[in-house]
């Protein structure tokens, strides 16, 4: 406002503005003086206490084939992480906040062990993976030289556990429980006398065909072949001839979905009217998206209850879904479990250092989302149970469980 501006208004003008700006003063002073005083007398605030971070380190196949399984675990151990970061995490009283560290070991067994040393080289705590017997069994080697647990949500071979590692642990059922379980079915619940082998020459596909084999011999089966392919095949045709040759009641496939669901089209295509069995690697919806219509009357095993069984799984399925917006695939729930394992035992040896929760792990007495979570001397899952499921209509239907009873005596 200018002189000329002020000199043009009446004198009860000028009075009403005089008025009104010495409000404001006024206003604009006790605005200053109510924030200036307290903080002139106000203690100093207690310093936050600093949050401690915890790395989870987490390999599976990101990448490839075998993508969506991986992803499915990934997303089960982030879910973990976030639920435990949300309910607030304390270890030795001070707080805790975990950093999930994912790996693609894209299912190579020489990636596996690059990951594991490029987890370890981050200083990870603990690592869930890998989903591949054929990537947990060289990577352990790394995770042990390290003192770090490893927990694997999905690897059934055997040997995974058996290399004298105190840092191996699973949450599933092995294949010498799963490929016995699959046999009995086969031998005497659908009376196969005659059947037919394929695996896809990795350490999980060849060790369960071996394990379901055994047993199926035992039982009074006849093996009329026993046919090797790959984890990148797609095209059976020649093996599939040579066995509708030999005119078996059943064929057992140890390998993954991404073999399996073509292997039963072509099987289809042949004439083939044996009944398609096989292993965890299959059990998924991707199979039956795969295999279409072919997929009805496809049985396979999962190393765990049925989802709908599982203590935690009908919660866990809801809200996996609301996260990722996917269906749980295969291994989700045991990835969740397997994070809640580590962190328990954490919380136990009051230490986030390997060297020190370590000895917690075999101890652990964990009810998960799965169930009971305990393990025996060698870091394999206690009384882990062992699901038989078939195609009907679409859809995977359970219709056996073997085992899965309260934890024994831990280690
Ligand atoms: N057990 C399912 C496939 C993962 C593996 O053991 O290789």
């Amino acid at each position: 406002m200018t002189r000329a501006h002020l000199a043009s208004y009446t004198p009860s003008t000028k009075l009403i503005l005089a008025t009104a700006a010495m409000s404001l003063l006024a206003l604009a002073g006790c605005g200053k003086q109510e924030n200036s005083a307290p903080a002139a007398s106000a203690p100093a605030e207690p310093a936050a206490p600093a949050i401690a971070t915890v790395k989870i380190g987490m390999a599976s196949p990101l990448t490839g084939p075998q993508a969506h399984i991986g992803i499915d675990i990934r997303n089960g151990v982030q879910l973990a992480v976030d639920d435990i970061n949300a309910a607030g995490l304390t270890i030795d009283g001070k707080p805790v906040k975990l950093e999930l560290v994912a790996e693609d070991d894209e299912a190579n067994p020489t990636k596996a062990t690059t990951v594991a040393q490029k987890l370890v080289d981050a200083k990870v705590a603990g690592v869930v993976g890998h989903f591949n017997s054929g990537s947990s069994i060289p990577a352990s080697r790394v995770y042990s030289d390290a003192g770090i647990p490893q927990i694997s949500p999905a690897s059934t071979n055997p040997s995974y556990t058996e290399q004298g590692y105190k840092t191996t642990f699973r949450v599933v059922a092995n294949d010498s429980q799963q490929g016995p379980v699959v046999a009995t079915y086969a031998v005497n619940t659908l009376k196969a006398k005659t059947i037919a082998v394929i695996d896809d020459s990795t350490a999980y596909g060849q060790g369960l065909a071996g394990t379901f084999e055994a047993k199926a011999k035992e039982l009074g089966a006849k093996i009329v072949a026993h046919e090797h392919t790959t984890d990148k095949d797609t095209d059976f045709a020649a093996i599939l001839t040579s066995i509708k040759g030999k005119k078996p009641d059943a064929v057992f496939f140890g390998g993954i979905d991404t073999q399996s669901g073509p292997m039963k089209k072509q099987m289809t295509t042949l004439g083939m009217k044996a009944t398609l069995l096989g292993g965890d690697g299959m059990q998924t919806p991707n199979f039956i998206a795969l295999a279409g219509a072919d997929a009805e009357g496809v049985m396979a095993s999962i190393p765990g209850l049925p989802r709908d069984k599982m203590p935690g799984g009908p919660d866990f399925v809801k809200r996996f879904k609301e996260k990722f917006g996917a269906e749980v695939e295969l291994f989700a729930p045991m990835g969740y479990d397997a994070v809640h394992v580590l962190v328990e035992a954490m919380k136990r040896a009051n230490s986030s250092d390997p060297a020190k929760y370590l000895p917690e792990v075999g101890k652990t007495q964990y009810n998960g989302v799965i169930g009971p979570i305990a393990f025996d001397a060698k870091g394999d899952l206690v009384n882990g149970p062992v699901t038989i499921y078939v195609v009907k209509n679409g859809a995977w239907e359970a219709v056996e469980t073997v085992g899965g009873s309260a934890p024994a005596a831990a280690k």
